[in-house]
């Protein structure tokens, strides 16, 4: 059946579960999160075959980062680095609506993945490659492997899926330009792109209104453009039609990992041949299930699920 790859860079995750300053903090949780492995992750709990293709380290946590996404059933195409950790994110829940995350990656396995770890088979006989605006930040190797993926989809005609997912941590010390002019080469080369508001204004400064933005982005070759907006849901310029969805209200844990449950609510229901209406809905709902717990994931509902949130029985039996 049809299926997605993506790749990118997965790291162990550590983060406090009682709110707090981690000065204070004496025990954290052990989890894992990657932007792209989120969206492997979901696409699977919603029926769509998905895989993932990154590196890891030869160590104790690059073995828990490919436990994880054997056991939620992602295709798994992960290489172990003698000569690299690892990488490492910590986040800090310091209110109740609010985290902050430190990453500690430079010069990680992850980082150092490259176009010899690409399979070029799986990518010419996917439904969508799907890639993010991080892994070509993480090193020139990197970026090298998200354009060779990019290359091989496009000769096979396999449709791009691109999340900008600017991480400002990542350009620190760089060209300020420099995000834009990459985000717009990407862009470029996608059929879908999502952004949220402000990602989108990495792309084209100067408009506000988010569906402007969507169509000036759409000028520059996706015919599928999606901004992301939060709690006020989504717009979408999809085959030159303007849609508005709003979100699904919940009381919010940590909205880390929202945009990666939506993109994976949206691109499930694209693989399934669903209509523009029923993807923008299903991307809202599984976003807003991505901000009931802590962890990155581990919120990111089943297919049978996706009715619980608007459902009015408190208990099902
Ligand atoms: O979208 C969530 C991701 O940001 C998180 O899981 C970690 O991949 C990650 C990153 O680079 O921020």
């Amino acid at each position: 059946s049809p299926y997605v790859v993506t790749l990118g860079e997965t790291m162990a995750l550590l983060h406090n579960e009682t709110i707090g300053h981690l000065a204070h903090a004496t025990e954290l949780k052990l989890g894992i999160g990657g932007a792209e492995s989120n969206v492997a992750i979901a696409l699977t709990r919603l029926g769509t075959p998905a895989h993932w293709i990154g590196r890891v380290g030869a160590d104790s946590l690059g073995e828990r980062v490919q436990r994880e996404l054997r056991a939620e059933g992602v295709g798994l195409h992960a290489n172990a680095d003698p000569d690299a950790p690892t990488g490492l994110m910590v986040k800090e829940r310091r209110t109740a609506g609010s985290s902050h995350v430190w990453y500690y990656r430079a010069g990680s396995a992850g980082s150092r993945l490259s176009p010899e770890d690409i399979p070029e088979g799986l990518i010419a006989g996917a439904a969508v490659l799907h890639v993010t605006g991080i892994t070509p930040a993480l090193s020139a190797s990197a970026a090298d492997a998200v354009w060779e993926a990019i290359g091989i989809a496009r000769d096979a005609g396999v449709p791009v899926s691109f999340d900008v997912n600017h991480r400002a941590a990542l350009w620190r010390d760089r060209d300020p330009g420099e995000p834009g002019t990459l985000y717009r080469d990407l862009a470029r080369n996608a059929t879908i792109l999502f952004a949220g508001d402000d990602e989108a204004r990495l792309l084209i400064p100067d408009i506000d209104e988010p569906l402007a933005l969507a169509s000036a982005i759409g000028e520059l070759g996706p015919t599928q453009v999606v901004i992301k907006r939060g709690a006020l849901g989504c717009v979408a310029i999809i085959d030159g039609l303007q849609y508005t969805q709003e979100a699904v209200p919940v009381k919010v844990v940590d909205t880390v990992g929202a945009g990666d449950a939506f993109v994976a609510g949206y691109l499930a229901e694209l693989v399934a041949g669903e209509d523009a209406p029923t993807r923008l809905r299903t991307a809202v709902t599984t976003g807003a299930f991505a901000c009931l717990t802590a962890g990155d994931w581990e919120a990111m509902p089943r297919r049978h699920e996706l009715t619980l949130l608007t459902a009015d029985e408190p208990v099902t039996r």
